[in-house]
């Protein structure tokens, strides 16, 4: 048996959490429950983050110490999970004594084996206590480039980390591990950011008191991330005796196969993690894998702008509305369906309501009902004999073995969308062969009655592979449909690495049909969900918005429109690669009267670009005309199109883009400055 481990941040407890945080935690849920069925020994690790100059404050705001506030969101956090069905078996809450034993002993290890490693400097600088970032290394005035507030001056001594002395070390593990982060994109920007050279790291603080004392330096406490990161292994048992690796959790589980990290906080996970480690002479994780943000209004769903949704009301109303528990299972479909991990994506009631009406009311759950209605009536609820191997009564098998397959592959990606989009071709093949086998039509009919148990076989087996494959996404409904089936255990307990055609033994005794997904009124439960919505919503307390990505972090604008103006430097302009591009082909995005596709060469490649202009230009105009091209965003989808770069426009007041263009004649390629 080979042992899995996987990781999910630990969550900030200064607030309660919503669907984007429990985003994280839901996706690998979903990979603990599959890696378990695949007979890996799984250890699921999530916990809180509860020290830190936020917390201080949060609590001071609000008139109690920070232990009571961090003790209430905890128990916030921990109810959630439980709500949510999430299974882990390692909670960290960094402020227990066995946590800060582990932060210690990491930092004692790492000063015996690199002695240079971490030294004593003064530090004068600027920094962002709402999102934890140095914003300068200057004492002059700055606002926090995310938040734009005001940061503050901290001038005291402080242990820093050499993190400098890590670049060739870890370009050489880059180039060593190429899955070490992924998706792709992201580990580019990872590269690229530590190409352009590291600056040494604070790691603890003079000014606060709310963090784990210094070992023998008790006026010091760790920097929340050195302390938080340290995190992963503790939870394991790590650094509570002299011989700090000797728990036995530890030596099975670490490394982490996975740290599972919103794209925010690669830098910290995949530059800092991995030098403190080095210098400390630990085994690495195997994989930094940074997921995209949930989205709500186009914006990144976060409390400060007040775009929150959370996760109870939407699984209380549906599961009062269903009188049945399905919310769970439709929020975890939902999310996995239809976000491509990895990238960001937008979250919409309307959608998930329309995902629940659809997939699993229509698709599964009729196919689910039908079947063992029909198994019930046309034979008194016991499974019919299948066909013999020889002559089988469809292709059925050979589109299952196909269909777990590709489930498999997705799911082994953490490609979930492309995984579930296999196996509901599943659910859709067989929902088709009963249309075309018309088992009822067949029962009435003594020429082809002889055919309708091998019909029934296949559908109900279909069925029991379905449960299985689905068992980590809709945990709730597999067990029922499983059930229903008249099968013993559970679909968990099954091996989906071992999932084969004819597990279902004729002769079980199936049991009454009871519908697995009700359907659900859209209008009525997006109504409901709204209104327990309003008895959760709390007062907004400012919390920032973080960086977009690794290369861009420390200084990247945040992708909404904060609530003070945010002046940036030249050096953060001078990140933004404009350059003069000529379209060669142009051409409208079907299914939106908005979007065009464009072609065009920006002196060292042709790019595909998507822009927002097809209302007021027809393709004709634009080939061959010179565009403003903004070359280094991040590749993103629109209507299922990938645009890589955007073209820069200016918007009329009635909203109509205006393209951007140039009087005097200027070479493709120009870089604008
Ligand atoms: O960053 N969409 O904690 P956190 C997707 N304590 N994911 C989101 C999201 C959204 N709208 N909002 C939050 C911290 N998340 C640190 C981690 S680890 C050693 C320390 C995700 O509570 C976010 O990307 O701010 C991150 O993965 C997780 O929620 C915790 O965020």
């Amino acid at each position: 048996m080979s042992r899995y481990y996987l990781t999910t941040p630990i969550y900030y407890a200064n607030s309660r959490p919503h669907v984007g945080s429990a985003y994280t935690t839901i996706a690998c849920d979903v990979i603990a429950r599959y890696k378990r069925m695949c007979g890996d020994e799984v250890a699921y690790l999530t916990g809180t983050d509860e020290h830190g100059v936020n917390i201080e404050r949060a609590a001071e705001k609000l008139g109690i110490t920070p232990a009571e506030l961090v003790d209430r969101n905890h128990r916030i956090f921990t109810d959630l999970w439980k709500r949510l069905g999430i299974d882990y078996t390692h909670f960290v809450r960094t402020t227990s004594p066995e946590h800060a034993r582990a932060v210690q002993a990491l930092v004692r290890r790492t000063r015996k084996r690199s002695s240079d490693a971490i030294y004593k400097a003064k530090y004068e600088g600027r920094y962002c206590i709402h999102d934890n970032l140095y914003v300068s290394d200057s004492p002059e005035p700055a606002d926090c480039p995310l938040c734009g507030r005001p940061a503050e001056l901290i001038s005291e001594e402080n242990y820093f980390f050499r993190l400098s002395a890590f670049q060739d070390k870890l370009l050489a593990l880059y180039r060593e591990h190429p899955d070490f982060v992924q998706p792709d994109f992201r580990f580019n920007e990872v590269k690229s950011f530590v190409e352009a050279g590291l600056k040494d790291v604070s790691i603890s603080r003079k000014s606060i008191t709310w963090g784990i004392p210094w070992p023998d330096d008790p006026e010091h406490v760790f920097y929340v991330w050195y302390d938080a990161l340290t995190s992963y292994m503790s939870g394991l048992g790590y650094g509570q005796s002299e011989d700090d690796e000797a728990s036995p959790e530890f030596r099975k589980f670490w490394p982490a196969d996975v740290h599972m990290i919103g794209k925010e906080i690669i830098r910290f996970h995949a530059v800092y993690w991995p030098a403190f480690l080095m210098a400390a002479g630990l085994p690495l994780p195997r994989q930094i894998f940074a997921h995209g943000w949930l989205l709500f209004e186009q914006q990144k769903m976060s409390k400060s702008k007040g775009n929150i949704a959370y996760c109870e009301p939407i699984v209380n109303a549906l599961d009062e509305l269903a009188g049945a528990k399905v919310g769970n299972d439709a929020l975890r479909y939902y999310l996995l369906r239809d976000v491509v991990f990895g990238q960001d994506g937008n979250f919409g009631r309307d959608a998930l309501l329309t995902r629940y009406n659809s997939d699993l009311a229509n698709d599964l759950g009729n196919l689910a009902s039908r079947t063992i209605h029909m198994i019930g009536r046309y034979f008194g609820g016991v499974v019919p004999e299948p066909t013999p191997r020889e002559q089988p009564e469809s292709d059925l098998e050979v589109f299952t073995a196909e269909a777990v397959l590709s489930f498999r592959r997705g799911f082994d990606e953490f490609a979930f969308s492309r995984a579930i989009e296999a196996g509901w071709g599943l659910v859709t093949r067989v929902n088709q062969y009963l249309v075309e086998t018309e088992p009822w039509a067949m029962a009435e009919d003594p020429a082809r009655r002889g055919r309708l148990g091998p019909v029934l076989y296949a559908a109900a087996e279909s069925l029991r592979v379905l449960a299985v494959l689905f068992a980590p996404v809709l945990p709730v409904a597999a067990q029922n449909i499983w059930r229903q089936l008249g099968l013993a255990r559970s679909p968990e307990s099954e091996r989906i690495d071992q999932l084969t055609w004819g597990g279902l033994k004729p002769g079980t005794r199936v049991s009454k049909p009871e519908p697995v997904f009700p359907r659900l009124d859209k209008k009525e439960a997006i109504e409901r969900i709204e209104a327990m919505e309003e008895e959760i919503r709390q007062p907004t307390t400012p919390a920032a918005p973080k960086t977009e990505s690794a290369a861009a972090a420390p200084a990247a604008a945040p992708t909404a429109a904060p609530a003070v103006p945010v002046r940036i430097s030249i050096d953060d302009f001078a990140k933004v690669e404009m350059r003069v591009g000529e379209v060669k082909t142009a051409e409208r995005v079907a299914g939106t009267d908005k979007l065009m596709r464009l072609t065009v060469d920006i002196g060292t490649e042709v790019r595909q670009v998507v822009a927002g202009i097809a209302k007021s230009y027809e393709p004709e105009q634009v080939v061959g005309r010179k565009v403003v091209i903004v070359a280094n965003l991040e590749p993103r989808k629109l209507r299922g199109v990938e645009s890589n770069g955007m073209v820069v426009a200016a918007t009329r007041p009635d909203g109509s883009p205006v393209l951007c263009t140039f009087v005097e004649d200027v070479p493709v390629g120009a870089r604008l400055k």
